[in-house]
């Protein structure tokens, strides 16, 4: 046999040992899976404590009714088929009353508006609220047949329109605009070409469902950044200002997110005078 034609004695061990570190990292992986497996399954079973335990934060008289309307608005139907209007009696449960004069509203700024309201907890938002909080960052659907909530396997965002989540989402921000009351604040990206995009939730639902008989002014905080890409007189606030209900007055001012991040660390400009 010629030397290295399938490896001498040496080459032999090394081989078996280079395969038995295989096995073992291979035995590894199987072990890392199972135990990943298992964690995932348990969160699946999370959106009940989760939900119960938002919840709780908030001035809620019944938290786990507000948890049994919820889940009738999904639970047993197809999950491309939920509208939003299933979700009305989950709204009223929370009886949500609105911080007039501070609340915020936001399209494409969502890290920069968080960070800004979490810090000085003046201005609110939408996931600020007991409406949005409870179900932020959650996924969720049923499945026809069934009595269950499951948090896998469910209809993304852009998969179906009546998925689950969106309607939730939508009916959510609905009912946030509709009892948005005194001045209210939106922050908008000036990064991007379109500040108001009629495809966001902000213009296709919220715009919409301001009340002139509550709402004064809508104020616009264009947020910047480096490179400013649209600014005040972009076009796109012509036809904000169309589908706003007459009466209630359009503002709109240009402000650099640094500026945003600075007030955040004060909190008298946090409640009015940053912009
Ligand atoms: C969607 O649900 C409604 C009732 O919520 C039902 O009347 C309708 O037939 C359903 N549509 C489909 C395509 O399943
Ligand atoms: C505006 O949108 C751009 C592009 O998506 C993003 O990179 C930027 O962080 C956004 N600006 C703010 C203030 O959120
Ligand atoms: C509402 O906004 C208008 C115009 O920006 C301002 O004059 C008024 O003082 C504001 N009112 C409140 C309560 O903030
Ligand atoms: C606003 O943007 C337009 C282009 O979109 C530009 O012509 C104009 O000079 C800008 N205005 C200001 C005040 O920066
Ligand atoms: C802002 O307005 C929209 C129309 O709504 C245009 O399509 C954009 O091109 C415009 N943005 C800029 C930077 O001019």
């Amino acid at each position: 046999m010629e030397q290295g034609e399938f490896g001498g004695p040496g080459k032999r061990r090394r081989r078996c040992s280079f395969i038995l570190g295989v096995l073992a990292v291979l035995l590894l992986i199987v072990i890392l899976a199972v135990v990943l497996g298992l964690t995932l399954r348990e969160d699946s079973n999370d959106l009940k404590p989760t939900f119960l335990n938002r919840c709780q934060q908030f001035q809620v008289k019944n938290c786990q009714h507000a948890w049994e309307v919820f889940q009738q608005a999904y639970v047993d139907k197809d999950p491309c088929n939920v509208s939003m209007e299933a979700y009305d009696p989950f709204i009223e449960a929370t009886s949500f009353t609105p911080s007039c004069n501070r609340m915020m509203f936001w399209s494409k700024t969502k890290d920069v508006v968080h960070e800004f309201t979490e810090k000085k907890e003046c201005f609110q938002t939408l996931e600020d609220t007991v409406l949005g909080s409870v179900l932020d960052g959650l996924t969720w659907c049923g499945k026809k047949g069934s009595s269950e909530t499951f948090t896998t396997g469910c209809p993304r965002w852009t998969d179906c329109i009546n998925n689950p989540v969106r309607s939730f989402w939508n009916r959510a921000s609905a009912a946030f605009a509709n009892v948005a009351c005194g001045n209210i604040t939106a922050m908008l990206n000036g990064s991007i070409a379109t500040p108001f995009d009629s495809s966001s939730i902000f213009a296709s639902i919220e715009v919409g469902n301001l009340k002139s008989d509550k709402v004064n002014n809508l104020n616009v905080v264009l947020v910047t950044q480096k490179n400013v890409v649209s600014n005040c007189t972009n076009q796109s606030f012509e036809n904000l200002k169309s589908k706003l209900a007459e009466g209630i007055k359009f503002n709109c001012k240009e402000v650099p997110e640094t500026q945003i991040q600075e007030c955040g660390s004060d909190p008298e400009k946090a409640c009015g005078s940053c912009w």
